[in-house]
């Protein structure tokens, strides 16, 4: 994670600044203006090293490209890093109103080629104070003139893709099959609550003690954090941090199938292939949590109401199942097949790109 191989990269700017008061570090890359402005959310976290935080950025801004790209959104793919001097929940509250101040003037300084949202530890009265610096800003409150929070539509999108995957794996319908769930937050939260109403047995993992506790009252089975990859179930669904499954975990992981809301899942494409090769159909995350973007691209820049954005969001299923078709046909993973998708989108022949 050098500095200088992180900057070795091939998308098209990496912006830098360093705030020596707060001892902040503020990343934004973008991937790709291909079909429209880049965009993507801001994270703010505690990163090992700024080689990390440019590392996590540029997977993340990638991400972002062939979401957009496979969704037909017509936005290009970026996403901002703020690399924090401690955990956010360390950081007082005048000191995140500094940093918020300095990454609304950075963005603002790229003029529109660069549209943030609310991402891991931001949220919509963070993007409310951006935008009083910058109008470059998706996920505004509600009450402030923006969409809000794309959590519901994530969930709505991960649910849709947790069934056409159970439904292609031979599974049949969620009902009574045992769905682990990584991660309670607003998006797995919601994911659970989906779930179980489709009936399904639900395991469920998370950090939080308040969220194990809201979640056993509910009902639910509670899963240790260190052996959800141990824990057999029908159907895994991530939806805390990325990079949870690697070759090693791949192998070894008791599941059928994987369908989450995290971003960069598998670690590499290896961890794919070795999905594959045991049967374990795992929906690209790229396609399955898009509906986030639906929400706010959708509401924001296209115009959409709320049910424009849930159908939309509901046709992840037939995405994937189109996703699944070409991974049966070539005899690819789905991550490859999507990424087909994505770029037959992306590449310059593509006319249907601007059009959108
Ligand atoms: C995401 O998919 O990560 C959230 C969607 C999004 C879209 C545009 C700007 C920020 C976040």
């Amino acid at each position: 994670m050098s500095i200088d191989d992180e900057l070795r990269w091939d998308g098209e700017l990496t912006v830098a600044r360093h705030d020596r008061e707060t001892g902040t570090t503020f990343v934004i890359r973008i991937d790709s203006t291909r079909l429209g402005p880049a965009s993507g959310g801001t994270r703010a976290a505690h990163y090992p090293s700024i080689g990390h935080a440019l590392a996590d950025a540029g997977k993340l801004a990638g991400a972002m490209t062939l979401k957009m790209a496979v969704s037909d959104l017509p936005m290009g793919g970026g996403k901002s890093v703020i690399a924090l001097p401690a955990p956010r929940n360390r950081i007082d509250s005048a000191t995140w109103s500094r940093i918020l101040d300095i990454h609304a003037e950075n963005i603002d300084k790229l003029e529109g080629n660069y549209w943030t949202g609310p991402d891991v530890n931001t949220n919509s009265s963070d993007m409310d104070q951006l935008s009083r610096t910058t109008k470059y800003v998706f996920g505004r409150s509600v009450d402030n003139g923006g969409a809000g929070s794309s959590a519901h539509a994530t969930a709505l999108g991960v649910f849709e893709a947790m069934k056409a995957t159970a439904r292609r794996r031979g599974l049949g319908t969620l009902d009574g099959r045992k769905v682990l769930v990584q991660g309670l937050g607003a998006v797995g939260g919601d994911v659970v609550r989906l779930a179980a109403q489709a009936g399904a047995r639900l395991l469920v993992a998370d950090t939080d003690p308040q969220r194990l506790e809201a979640a056993s009252l509910a009902g639910h089975t509670i899963v240790p954090a260190d052996e959800v990859l141990r824990t057999s179930c029908d159907l895994f669904a991530p939806c805390a941090m990325g990079g949870i499954i690697d070759s090693a975990a791949a192998a070894s992981i008791p599941t059928l199938a994987v369908a989450g809301a995290a971003n960069n899942i598998l670690t590499d494409a290896a961890a794919g292939e070795v999905l594959r090769s045991r049967g374990v159909l795992c929906a690209p995350d790229f396609v399955a949590n898009a509906g986030g973007a639906f929400h706010l691209v959708g509401r924001e820049v296209l115009g959409w109401n709320e049910d424009d954005v849930v159908e939309r969001t509901r046709g992840i299923g037939r995405t994937l199942d189109e996703v699944y078709s070409l991974s049966e046909e070539r005899g690819i993973t789905t991550e490859a097949a999507a990424l087909l998708l994505a770029r037959t989108r992306l590449s310059p022949a593509s006319t249907t790109a601007a059009a959108t």
